[in-house]
């Protein structure tokens, strides 16, 4: 298995990123796949391109897709609350949540919180945690639902995998795309439309951990333990 991962960026400005792992015979089409995804995005024209391939050679875990639930975006302040309630995560907490992926830093990566004091808990700045080294190989719902679904619910699966994580929240900061999710190993993905509004690259992800979580172990298990996200 080859890891390939794309990074594009304007000036500095994260514009779109994308990774897999796949066999040989896959690369050259994930390298199109990824050229064309960075120079003709949304977000705007790049002046950097990323494109890595790298062998794997450590044992891949598998993990268990969280499975996913659509919710109405009429009740999005309701849905979130209680999402929330559910998973252990305070109202407190939540709004710091809101008010990371609202600011104006554009992290390329994840950021955690104390899911109880909503504290910064990572020390990684603006770049976040970046979730790392992972492929969805056997999903089901292939063609039934978008890439970009496929993709978040992978990232998810990984972030939400692990001792003492309560939840993530997501928005995108693509210029238009307007759903986000919460999901958890409790409650599954659950797609949240109307999470933002249109025209702002606002966005981010957000995971609420236990205060007690082995926080060098799980950045480890984001970051470089290779993983392959399997449906049942
Ligand atoms: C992104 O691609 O920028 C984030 C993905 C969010 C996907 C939410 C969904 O449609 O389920």
């Amino acid at each position: 298995m080859y890891s390939i991962k794309m990074r594009a960026s304007n000036e500095d400005i994260h514009i779109s990123g994308a990774e897999t792992m796949c066999e040989f015979d896959d690369l050259e089409n994930y390298l199109k796949k990824y050229f064309n995804k960075a120079f003709y995005h949304e977000n705007g024209t790049i002046d950097f391109l990323n494109l890595k391939i790298e062998k794997v050679k450590e044992p891949i875990q598998i993990l268990r897709a969280l499975s996913v639930i659509k919710d109405l975006d009429d009740t999005l302040e309701h849905t979130l609350e209680q999402l929330a309630k559910q998973t252990g995560v305070s109202e407190y907490a939540l709004n710091k949540g809101f008010e990371y992926i609202k600011n104006d830093i554009n992290y390329s990566g994840a950021i955690i919180l104390s899911a109880r004091t909503g504290h910064r808990l990572d020390n990684t700045g603006k770049r976040g945690i970046r979730v790392s080294n992972l492929a969805f190989k056997t999903c089901k719902r292939n063609g039934e639902i978008s890439e970009r679904v496929k993709d978040a619910r992978a990232l998810a699966t990984c972030m939400n995998t692990f001792e003492g994580v309560k939840a993530e929240l997501c928005v995108s900061d693509d210029l238009n795309y307007t759903t986000g999710y919460y999901a958890s190993s409790k409650l599954g993905y659950h797609r949240i439309f109307n999470i933002k509004k249109k025209a702002t690259r606002q966005g981010g992800r957000i995971i609420f951990v236990d205060d007690h979580i082995d926080l060098n172990q799980y950045i480890t298990f984001l970051e470089s333990i290779p993983k392959e996200i399997v449906d049942e």
